[in-house]
């Protein structure tokens, strides 16, 4: 990515490059960000709250508190109305600690059943340090999830989750197709509007 000498830098608080990636993908050339990784930082960050918030606080907290510097995190989760809002904030973790997403995924449909009612959301929440200041920012996609998985693209439940409005799940679109639509990218809309205001850019 090119950047000039007076973009504004952002280490985004994160383990996941897919994440990376996609929020590069929905903010452009407007504001540089590195990822933990791309930054040279080992970082196990815990996720211990019961709001996306509240974790994604801890998240860019602990960054700025080891670093001081400007960063931001997110944390998403996927809310299904059948399960009553799960697996929510514990959409990471929902087949157990340390599970992958083809856990989660199987452990989702198989909680899904046959049930008629798919409805789902993904929610990202940014939580944004600048200067000192924390600010929070949010997104949301509304959708619904698929008996199978679909597609290979993607990261997390996107085999399984089709946003309102499309027919492919978001692992059978290419990356600016999932922007589209995405969750992060109306959170990132939202923090690219702050900046805008605040650092008066673009
Ligand atoms: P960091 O905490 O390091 O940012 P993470 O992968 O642990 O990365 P989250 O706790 O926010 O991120 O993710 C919660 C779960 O939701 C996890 O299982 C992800 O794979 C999944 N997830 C997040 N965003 C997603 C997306 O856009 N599409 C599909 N699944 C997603």
């Amino acid at each position: 990515m090119i950047m000039n000498s007076s973009m504004l830098q952002l280490v985004f608080a994160t383990n996941n490059q897919h994440k990376v990636d996609e929020m590069r993908t929905a903010i452009g050339n407007f504001i540089g960000i590195m990822g933990l990784k791309e930054s040279g930082l080992n970082f196990e960050i815990p996720e211990p709250h019961n709001t996306l918030e509240k974790n994604a606080l801890e998240k860019s907290r602990t960054v700025y508190v080891a670093t001081g510097k400007n960063c931001f995190s997110e944390d998403t989760g996927l809310a299904v109305h059948f399960l009553n809002g799960e697996p929510g904030v514990r959409s990471a973790r929902y087949a157990g600690p340390g599970s992958s997403a083809a856990a989660n995924i199987d452990r989702l449909l198989r909680q899904m059943a046959d049930s008629r009612n798919r409805d789902a959301e993904f929610r990202t929440v940014i939580s944004l340090i600048l200067e000192g200041n924390e600010f929070i920012f949010h997104g949301i996609c509304p959708g619904s999830i698929t008996r199978q998985p679909r597609g290979n693209a993607g990261f997390g439940y996107d085999p399984v989750f089709v946003p309102n409005g499309a027919d492919k799940t978001f692992a059978e679109m290419s990356p600016e197709e999932k922007n589209i639509f995405s969750h992060r990218r109306k959170a990132a809309d939202e923090l690219v509007r702050f900046l805008q205001i605040t650092h008066g850019k673009n």
